[in-house]
This record gives structure tokens, sequence and C-alpha cells, in this order.
């Protein structure tokens, strides 16, 4: 057996470009990982942030990595270890950068304490039209940044020539008030049942990622317009960051469509309240961009800054992630410019009761739900089977009624059904229609993709009838 090879902290040091070779530590373990920087599922500029030091400090911030496959994936390039003198622990200590995060209500789901990502259970879910704000699910990238209110400003660049802007709460209370009913989906939503495919990177959200809430505040093409900016011919977008960054202070970012922003038809927000209340902290006090019909990575929350360009946000969450692919690219095949970034939704549905695996009294059963679809399409039909598909039954939609081509809130929906005599186990499965017939696909595996975003295949649930 051979013995590991010893080196020193400064050794390490000294790895840290292309050129020298990628070393980082973990523990007492030392890594050559210049072969991983490019896969690096988080992008190749946050992995080299660590190099020629420690993961620590890093992997603090993103919890993503205490999971087994990551450290099998680091295990692959260990080339040695620290020199005795030098395990001691990292003098430098880490304050814990969540340690300001909001307190949680304890009915939530969490996938990620690190940062925060949580979804309502079933039950909760679609017991109320408007999701009440304590359980609607929250996707956090980052530590929620504790901003004060009296000193908030909203930075709005303005064209070549025009005026930049730098508004305060106050000065966006003067915006006309809009408040409209939307439905906010994580590209992320049901991606579980990808990963019984075939595994996926990603936070493991069930059918929870998605609530709806009334949000108002100024509409974005107000407060653009203010700024002198006009719909021009040219491509261009609208890119928004947040004020929650990491260690290196980059921030959350995105960015839309600039015909979308500008549309006052679309309802692009910049939203200060939420279900008649300021934003909560989770959800982006004291604002963010609300974009009606469009995927929830968009909603950029903590509003800093927003700036018309003629390229998409250079943001990773823009360019290198929420992306769809075919169930053929994996991680070694992924060319993440060959797919736009996902705008508008496709539409979706799922059973929020009963539970899967219930035990459902025989005489009738009470099948409940939710479905939406993106780009303002409205539901106009949802599809319940009791046998797997075979024979479909149509459900009541409940909820408020949407305007056609503005259609931002889901629906809830609604089926009483007599239990077949003598039928023991029910496949219960659901799928919904939008306003431009389109339908969700049977199966999950032929929309499978490596970061399991777009997850919208039939829900189905199975349940057993005591009779
Ligand atoms: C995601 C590995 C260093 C930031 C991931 C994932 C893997 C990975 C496998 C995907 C995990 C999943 O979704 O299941 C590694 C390895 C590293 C390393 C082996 C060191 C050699 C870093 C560093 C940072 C970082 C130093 C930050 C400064 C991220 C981020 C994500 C990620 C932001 C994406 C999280 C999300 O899905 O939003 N990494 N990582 N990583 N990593 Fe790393
Ligand atoms: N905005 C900032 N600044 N930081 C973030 O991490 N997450 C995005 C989006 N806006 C995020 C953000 C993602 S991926 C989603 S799905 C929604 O916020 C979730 O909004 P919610 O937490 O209010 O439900
Ligand atoms: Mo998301």
């Amino acid at each position: 057996q051979e013995l590991p090879r010893i080196y020193t902290r400064e050794e390490v040091r000294s790895h840290s470009s292309p050129e020298t070779r990628i070393w980082v530590t973990l523990g007492s373990e030392v890594f050559d990982v210049t072969e991983f920087v490019d896969l690096h599922p988080g992008g190749p500029s946050k992995l080299m942030l660590a190099a020629g030091g420690p993961l620590e400090p890093f992997w603090a911030l993103y919890a993503v990595h205490n999971q087994s496959h990551v450290r099998e994936i680091l295990a692959q390039y260990k080339i040695g270890e620290l020199s005795p003198e030098d395990k001691a622990p990292s003098t430098l200590k880490t304050s814990d950068p969540y340690a300001d995060d909001p307190i949680r209500h304890p009915a939530l789901k969490v996938n990620s304490q690190r940062p925060f990502n949580a979804e309502p259970p079933p039950e909760l879910l679609t017991e109320n039209y408007i999701t009440p704000n304590p359980i609607f699910f929250t996707r956090n990238h980052l530590p929620v940044p504790n901003l004060d209110p009296d000193t908030y400003r909203l930075h709005v660049e303005g064209p070549p020539g025009g005026q930049s802007l730098s508004l305060s709460l106050d000065d966006l209370y003067q915006f006309p008030k809009h408040e409209i009913t939307v439905t906010l989906q994580c590209a992320g939503n049901r991606r579980s049942e990808m990963t019984q495919v075939k595994e996926v990177r990603g936070l493991e959200w069930s059918i929870g990622a998605i609530s709806t809430a009334r949000w108002a505040g100024a509409r974005l093409c107000d407060v653009l317009a203010q700024a002198g900016h006009q719909l021009c011919e040219t491509e261009a977008h609208v890119c928004f960051e947040g004020l929650d960054s990491d260690p290196t202070g980059t921030a959350y970012g995105a960015s839309i469509p600039l015909a979308r922003a500008m549309d006052p038809e679309a309802e692009v927000l910049l939203a200060y309240e939420m279900n008649g209340q300021p934003l909560p902290r989770d959800h982006g006090f004291p604002v963010r961009v609300v974009v009606p019909g469009v995927v929830g990575a968009r909603h950029v929350k903590w509003l800093g800054k927003v700036s018309v360009a003629s390229e998409e946000s250079y943001s990773h969450w823009q360019r290198r992630d929420y992306k769809g692919f075919s169930p053929s690219v994996d991680w070694d095949t992924v060319d993440f410019d060959s797919a736009p970034s996902i705008q508008e939704l496709p539409v979706q549905s799922a059973i929020t009761e009963p539970k899967d695996g219930a035990t459902v009294e025989s005489g009738e059963v009470t099948i409940k739900g939710y479905a939406w679809s993106g780009g303002g399409r409205a539901v106009i039909r949802v599809d319940v089977s009791l046998d797997g598909g075979l024979t479909w039954q149509v459900a009541k939609l409940d909820g408020e009624e949407q305007c056609p081509r503005k259609a931002w809130a889901w629906r809830l929906w609604e089926l009483q059904a007599p239990v077949p005599a003598g039928q023991k186990e029910l496949n219960i499965v659901c799928k919904a229609i939008d306003d431009s017939y389109n339908v969700q696909p049977d199966t999950v595996a032929p929309i499978w993709n490596l970061r399991g975003v777009l997850s919208n295949a039939w829900h189905r649930i199975h349940v057993h009838a005591s009779h």
C-alpha cells in the first residue's frame, strides 16, 4: 500500500490557476480538481474562488455540497494529505452567513436549510386559493439580506443620454399602485419525479414549489419610462440584480426580454406588497420583481438594480442554469449556450388530495389539486382518471376565473367520484389542458433532463380503497 503524498498549505496555495493546476483541500485531504473546473454544476468561477485553499468556507454557504455524491466526485481527484502541522483546522473562523436568516413556519417541508429552500405540504397547498405568506414556498440561493427600508434605494439605469434613478420606497409608492394575483412556480417543481427516472442535480422538490399571492407594487414599465427607456427595435433585455450576494459580492441576477417589461398588458411589477402585507424577508423585502406567467427564477427578490442591455444577464442563473435539454444530454456534453433560458413555463397540474399511498374510504373519493400554465394561458380543463389513464372524468374548476391571455394565477380543482366496486387499488392521474390546447406529457422519462427542470408529466398517485 502506498503512503499518501504529503503537502503543506503553502504548496497547496501555489496551485491556484490552470497553469499551475488547481488544488483545494477539505479537512486534511488535498485534491487536484483541474479537470473538474469546467464540469462544476455551480460554474467554473465559483469553484475557482476556493482554488489553492480550503473548500469549507464556501461549502458552508452552499450546503448542496453536503451530499454523498458530491463527496464521491471530489474523492476521485484526491492526490494526498496535508502535512501534520498544517492539519489544524484553518484558523480562519468563518461566522455562519445564515445566522441572520428569518424564523420560518414549522409546516414548511425543508429541502435545504442553508440556503433555505422549503415547500408547503400538499395538505396545505390547496387549502386556500391564495397561499398564506408564512407557508408560501421559498427558494433562496444565498443568505437572506437584512435591508433597512429607510435607506433602501432601487437603482434604475437610464438609457444613454437619459437619467438614472435612485428610488426610495416612498418614491416607488408614488407610481400608480397595481395589484394582481400571480402564481409563482420554480422550474424545479416536481423534480423528485425526474430523480426517480434517473439522477439529476438539484433540490428534491415535490409538488409544492408553487404558490399564489396577491402582489402589489409599481409597474416596471412605468418606472422604466420615467428613466427614459423606450421599446427599441434591437433585441434587448431588462437585467435585475438582487442584494443577496456570496462572499465575493456576486449577486443573484436574471433578465427578461425588454418587450415583456415594457408591455403594460404583461403587468410586470416591482412589488412591495404580498397579500396586503409588506413583503416577508424570505420573499424579497422590501422590493422584488414579479413577472406573471414566467418561471420563478426571473422574479428577482431584494431588488437592488434594474438595467437595460443588448444581451441577457450574465448571471450564472440566467446562463448556466434554468435551461432545458434533451434526455440524451449529460454533464459531459451539455452546452448551456445552445439552449434558450426558460421564461414562460409549460402547462402543469398535480394532485394534492388524497396523499400518495393513503387509504380512502369505499364509496366516494374526493380528489383535489392545482392546475396552471405559463405565459398567461388559462387552464380550460383538468382530466382525472382513477384507473391509470384508461378512462377519464372532468374535474370542477374552482378559484378565480382567469382573463384570457392574462391568466396569471392557478385554478384549484376538485372531483368527487364513486370508488369503482371491488376496486382495491386506485391509480389516480391528473392532466391539465390550457387554452392553446397544450397538454401535459404522459410520462417523465421522455422529458427527463440533467438539471431536473420543467417536470410536468401527468401527476400519478396510488391509493388503497378500504372495502
Ligand atoms: C453545485 C461540486 C466547489 C458553488 C455543485 C454540485 C456539485 C458540486 C456536484 C451539484 C450538486 C447538486 O445539485 O446535487 C463541487 C466540487 C467542488 C465545488 C467537487 C470543489 C472541487 C464549489 C465552490 C463553490 C461552489 C468553491 C462556491 C464558491 C456551487 C453552487 C452550486 C454548486 C452555487 C449550484 C447550487 C444550485 O443548484 O443552486 N457543486 N463544488 N462549489 N456548487 Fe460546487
Ligand atoms: N431572487 C434573489 N435575489 N435570490 C434568489 O435566490 N431565487 C429565485 C427567485 N428570485 C432568488 C430570487 C427563484 S429560483 C425562485 S423559484 C423564486 O425567487 C422563488 O421565490 P419565493 O422564494 O418568494 O417563492
Ligand atoms: Mo426557482
